[in-house]
């Protein structure tokens, strides 16, 4: 009997799921205007970022988030700001872009009411540098939501605008243009902004934003990066319990995504519309032709995992599939670190491998009034695996790297972190992994 108990026990622990993330993908901020960059084995995932007291649109920086298994986000922060632009006003850090080009990261920032700036750097994390002083592009107050994309032949075309569309062609240097700017005599129908441009199988594809309110997502296709498009239908109509929408559409590891925001944790907290946005995730597929079947309005199950999570090597806090209650901020010593943890908060991560098994869990936290990880597995009320201790007197104000003995687990679990404790934020929780024995 005592065999057979330990049997079962064992294969609960010991089993094999698919994790699925969950809509929205980003819960520690409230984000908008998805900009997905593919770049080497990585989704760098940028975004606009609406304040969290936020009624109308009250952005002034853009931030970063990267994956490689579609379910799990690292947030890397604040990686641009209107500060980077000398002529910036306080707010309006609208929808941008990110590409690659030689080794170097184009980001081209709509800065409201003042047309579209780009900024530079060596890296896709930044930092970024306006080589330009000035916007690059400024006609009017509707010069907003740049899109870009460099095709075969190494001509890179920027699109943009609301509620007209233009194009303009880049010149290699991709911080100046060659030629006119061009409004497109074939706009899509219902066309509004936050233009997608893209080329995949030989086909052009514009998707955007469709007209407000609700903003659903359209998209038209041509054989020409400049156009006659023509329009194909909606990847996804609009819904009223959401007004705005935008998308970001990419190919990753051999599936198609597209992403876009909707208000669902706005309405979480308040009845009101606040521009409090969460970007969403999707897949895509593509007919023969190129079109792209309709999906429904952004569901609350989003996209299965590619892959699995390595507990045995050193894994951000801020690396997240799905968190309550916690916030995310960086200090010189941690780098990024997850923040605000109160009594019930958690975090979930998805689909860790523990292959053979793991004996023990370590942390890197910095103690404030107390608390603990409790270690859950595959569900909030999943099998314990032990808690790690932190003593707010012995860790308070510095990080420290602690370790406890969990029951053993094999196979590939989802890890929930529940943070315990009394009054107040418990500590301040930067890493961990898990240990074999
Ligand atoms: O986020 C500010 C503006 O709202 C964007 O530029 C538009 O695309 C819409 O999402």
């Amino acid at each position: 009997m005592k065999t057979l108990k330990l049997f079962f026990a064992v294969l609960l622990l010991a089993s094999v799921t698919v994790s699925r993330a969950q809509n929205p993908i980003i819960q520690t901020k409230y984000t908008a205007d998805p900009a997905p960059l593919v770049y080497k084995d990585t989704v760098f995932l940028y975004v606009g970022h609406d304040e969290d007291d936020a009624t109308n649109f009250k952005m002034f920086n853009w931030l970063l988030y990267t994956s490689t298994d579609m379910v799990n986000w690292t947030d890397h922060g604040k990686i641009a700001s209107l500060h980077d632009f000398s002529w910036a006003p306080q707010n309006g850090a609208w929808a941008a872009q990110v590409i690659a080009r030689n080794g170097k990261f184009y980001m081209y920032c709509p800065i409201h009411l003042k047309g579209i700036g780009v900024l530079v750097s060596d890296s896709p994390y930044g930092p970024f540098k306006d080589p330009l002083g000035k916007p690059m592009i400024f006609q009017s107050i509707n010069d907003i939501d740049p899109t870009v994309y460099i095709d075969d032949d190494g001509q890179a075309y920027l699109y943009w605008g609301n509620p007209d569309c233009w194009y303009v062609k880049l010149n290699k240097d991709m911080i100046s243009y060659s030629g006119a700017i061009v409004k497109i005599d074939s706009k899509p129908a219902n066309y509004q902004e936050g233009p997608w441009f893209y080329k995949r199988a030989g086909h052009y594809y514009l998707a955007y934003a469709s007209t407000c309110c609700p903003e659903g997502i359209g998209y038209a296709m041509s054989d020409h990066a400049t156009g006659p498009w023509i329009y194909k239908g909606m990847i996804m109509d609009g819904n009223p319990v959401s007004s705005g929408n935008h998308p970001g559409i990419i190919d990753y590891k051999g599936n198609s995504y597209v992403f876009g925001f909707n208000y669902t944790l706005n309405y979480a907290k308040t009845k009101t519309h606040n521009e409090r946005r969460s970007v969403c995730l999707a897949n895509i597929t593509y007919n023969a032709d190129g079109t792209i079947p309709k999906l429904p309005f952004w569901l609350t199950e989003g996209v299965r995992q590619l892959g699995t999570l390595d507990p045995y090597v050193r894994t951000e806090a801020e690396t997240i599939s799905w968190a309550s209650g916690v916030k995310t901020d960086k200090d010189d010593e941690a780098g990024m670190f997850v923040t605000d943890i109160d009594n019930g908060d958690y975090i979930r991560v998805c689909g860790a491998d523990f292959k053979s098994g793991a004996g023990k869990f370590t942390a890197n936290v910095s103690g404030l009034s107390g608390g603990a990880i409790e270690l859950h597995v595959d569900s909030l009320k999943g099998p314990v695996l032990g808690q790690l201790d932190v003593q707010g007197n012995k860790t308070a104000g510095h990080w420290e790297t602690l370790t406890c003995r969990i029951k053993k687990v094999k196979g590939v679990h989802d890890i929930y972190f529940v943070f315990k404790g009394n009054e107040g934020q418990l500590f301040n929780f930067n890493w961990w992994k898990f240990k074999k024995d």
